[in-house]
């Protein structure tokens, strides 16, 4: 016969391994899975965007001031709000980084409406008063190329 307190051991090692066998069942199981989600949901779900590439927006010309690094995703409307606010009416120079192809429309007002400027070349654009653009820029939108 084991020895009362070997006994118990062995009972409280069998219902650790009982417990860890329920919750492997559960996990391999999608039905019972609280975050699994139906087809359906996962239709519904928007399609993540990915980031394609960067710009950075500066507050004075030729890339200087206070310069901010923003990733781009293409066809999303970005606007300087929030915890972009800074930037709003701002900006007097730009980087894209943004690969071969890719374009950008940079708007005057909320919601990318308003005065627009096309831009069709990744590069840098130094001064925004070439482009008779300079602090007043709000959103912007670029699509991969
Ligand atoms: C920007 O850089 C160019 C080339 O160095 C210079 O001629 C121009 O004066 C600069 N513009 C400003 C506003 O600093
Ligand atoms: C932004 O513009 C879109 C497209 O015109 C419109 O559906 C949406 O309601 C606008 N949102 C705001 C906050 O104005
Ligand atoms: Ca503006």
């Amino acid at each position: 016969m084991f020895p009362k307190a070997s006994l118990i051991q062995f009972l409280a090692t069998l219902s650790i391994v009982s417990t860890i066998g329920v919750k492997v069942g559960v996990c391999a199981s999608p039905a019972a899975n609280p975050i699994d989600m139906s087809q359906a949901a996962r239709d519904a779900e928007p399609e993540p965007q990915a980031i394609f590439g960067d710009i950075v927006a500066c507050t004075d010309a030729n890339l200087s001031g206070d310069c901010t690094t923003l990733g781009v995703t293409s066809g999303v409307c970005t606007c300087f709000t929030g915890n972009l606010a800074g930037l709003n009416d701002q900006v007097s120079s730009m980087e894209f980084d943004l690969g071969a192809g890719a374009t950008c429309t940079l708007y005057e007002d909320d919601n990318c409406s308003g005065g627009s400027v096309f831009v069709s070349n990744t590069g840098i654009i130094n001064n925004f008063q070439d482009i008779g653009f300079n602090d007043v820029m709000t959103c912007f939108k670029c699509f991969q190329g």
